[in-house]
């Protein structure tokens, strides 16, 4: 009787570690809210983004590795949720700038301007397929990805937030 009880406890407490750690499977949470300064709020799941014109980047990873991310570029998600591009990226929003957050604490920016088609043509895109396959667990399921940049450091994967602000001194 009181065996079973403690077996009882310890497959209790088994399943209350697991739990946390299944309900953000694979790896990351399954949205991505971008937030802060923009006209519409959103939260992106995968059907989100496979609605969305897809672009894909072969690069090399830290290790030179070779692999081709595919998702969707940062300036259509910046354009869904109305914030200031283009024509209206001059004057105070050209203080603005893109938060992104991981689970993890992990953070990284980007200036609105520096991904404006309008001042530059560098491509930085939300990953959510490496090699044709949903991104590997901890890497997922959403991961910024910048092809151009020397090194991946700001390749940020388990993406949760990505917040416009202004930059203020
Ligand atoms: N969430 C999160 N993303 C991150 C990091 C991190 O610590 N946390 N490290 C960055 C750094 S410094 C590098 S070099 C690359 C390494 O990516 P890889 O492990 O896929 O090679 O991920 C970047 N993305
Ligand atoms: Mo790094």
């Amino acid at each position: 009787m009181i065996r079973n009880y403690g077996v009882s406890l310890c497959l209790l407490l088994l399943l209350a570690a697991i739990a946390p750690a299944r309900a953000q499977s694979p790896g990351g949470p399954a949205t991505v809210s971008v937030q802060g300064e923009v006209q519409h709020p959103l939260m992106l799941g995968a059907a989100d983004l496979a609605k969305m014109k897809r672009v894909e980047a072969a690069v090399k990873d830290r290790t030179g590795e070779a692999h081709t991310y595919s998702g969707v570029s940062l300036l259509d998600i910046l354009a869904k949720a109305g914030a200031t591009m283009g024509k209206d990226l001059r004057g105070e929003n050209m203080t603005k700038y893109l938060l992104v957050k991981s689970g993890d604490g992990y953070g990284v920016v980007f200036s609105l301007a520096e991904l404006d088609s309008t001042f530059s043509d560098k491509l930085v895109f939300l990953a959510d397929q490496m090699d044709g396959k949903p991104l590997p667990p901890g890497k997922g399921p959403f991961r910024i990805i910048a092809p151009g940049e020397k090194k991946p450091a700001r390749w940020i994967w388990e993406v949760r937030t990505i917040t416009v602000a202004f930059a203020k001194e």
